[in-house]
């Protein structure tokens, strides 16, 4: 019997221990002595080898992977990793005593990488973001989230943007770009913050969904930052374009952020250190995402942990991603933060398996399309050397996939 058309497959790996990430109980969904098929970059078949003998099949490649572990391409959903310079010294002044909000207030912070990176040209910042980029995508990252936020004018918001989209021609990887003009307060707007408030929902939004450079819109509500007045006007203006929003909600203080993110059904609210109850319910009923950054809590030595046995206990699915970025977390490793989930913030391996697949994905508005092993879903893999995929909560700097498959 000749093998029907939708039993010829580009490639299959046959013998594989597969994660699925959509297990019954909120577990990985694991798949022993698995095959994964996949045809024009999406996931063609799934079953066990005892199916796959019932099937007629026929694929163009053939991978026995007994020894090897599948799961989703990681999914890295919170960097500001496109900028220009370094804070190494104020890395150095935070251990002699000085606070992140006193750099900030004193001009530092968020407004000294927007000087470095306004003056950097396209082909500068390309190069420079390069290096972290590539840092992730060779630990299995095959979706990345870019922000912008240290050009906080029209040329460098744009250009930032524009970066964003070539990381992703120059890696193979699939980049997420999100427009975050409310990042800081530009210095020629000082004392006018509303003024700047009006300029990015007005004029840098309008400019940046023209040439549909952002796949969402995000903004620091935060008490050194934007305010929930400030912060609802820009996420009205988003909505009126179709994009959909994300927040930083509550790192440095209560702001009430997880509710003003449920309130315009936000993608997801990532931090959440001082995240009340009240915002916390009104989370799950929204279904918002927890972003779960344990990076900048480290390097801020921060003491209030984010509430996660309540979130745990709402339900609230929890993503976990490194806010890779030049001030509270210059790290470019997507394992290193599963780590510190792990340590720091007491998550179960397995939660933080799925923090950085399934509940990834559901933070980019992407969960129907990657995240999971499901057929249909993009092909989007790594594959991996390992006796279990909690030795890649357990274990840093060990690890690297074997190989990574980009679906396209
Ligand atoms: N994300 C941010 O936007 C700021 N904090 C955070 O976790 C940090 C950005 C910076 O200091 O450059
Ligand atoms: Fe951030």
């Amino acid at each position: 019997m000749s093998s029907t058309a939708s039993n010829r497959w580009d490639r299959v790996w046959i013998g594989a221990q597969l994660a699925t990430m959509e297990g019954a109980d909120n577990d990985i969904g694991h798949v022993a002595d698995g095959v994964l098929a996949i045809r024009d970059g999406r996931i063609a078949w799934i079953g066990s080898r005892a199916e796959l003998d019932q099937l007629n099949w026929s694929a163009a490649e053939v991978t026995q992977a007994a020894g090897l572990w599948i799961t989703p391409g990681l999914i890295e959903c919170h960097t500001h990793l496109i900028y220009a310079g370094d804070r190494a010294h104020e890395f150095a002044a935070r251990l002699r005593g000085a606070t992140y909000e006193e750099i900030a207030r004193a001009g530092g912070g968020i407004v000294s990488t927007m000087q470095a990176t306004r003056r950097a040209s396209v082909e500068e910042l390309l190069d420079q973001s390069l290096d972290r980029a590539r840092a992730l995508a060779s630990e299995g990252v095959t979706t990345l989230e870019v922000k912008s936020g240290y050009g906080l004018n029209l040329d460098s918001e744009l250009r930032m943007l524009r970066v964003g989209r070539l990381l992703g021609d120059k890696l193979g990887i699939s980049v997420v770009n999100t427009f975050l003009g409310a990042h800081a307060l530009p210095p020629e707007y000082a004392g006018r913050q509303d003024d700047y408030v009006r300029f990015v929902a007005n004029e840098l939004l309008p400019a940046v969904a023209a040439e549909k450079l952002a796949d969402a819109v995000d903004a620091y509500h935060e008490r050194i930052a934007f305010s929930r007045e400030q912060t609802a006007s820009i996420f009205e203006r988003a909505k009126h374009f179709g994009l959909p929003v994300r927040l930083h909600a509550d790192q440095l203080s209560d702001c009430g952020g997880g509710a003003l993110a449920a309130d315009f059904q936000a993608l997801s609210a990532d931090h959440l250190e001082y995240t009340s109850p009240e915002s916390l319910q009104r989370m799950a009923q929204a279904g918002v995402v927890a972003g779960i950054l344990p990076g900048a809590f480290y390097y801020l030595r921060e003491k209030q942990l984010p509430p996660i046995e309540r979130i745990r206990e709402l339900g609230i699915d929890m993503a976990v991603s490194s806010d890779c970025n030049p001030g509270t977390a210059p790290f470019a490793s997507l394992r290193l933060a599963m780590n510190m989930a792990c340590v720091l913030f007491k998550l179960t391996p397995t939660e933080t398996l799925l923090g950085v697949t399934r509940n990834a994905a559901r933070a980019l508005g992407l969960g129907d399309d990657r995240g999971v092993l499901r057929v249909g879903m993009r092909a989007d893999l790594a594959v991996w050397r390992l006796r279990h995929p909690e030795q890649l909560c357990a274990e840093v700097g060990v690890h690297r996939p074997v190989e990574i498959v980009v679906g396209r």
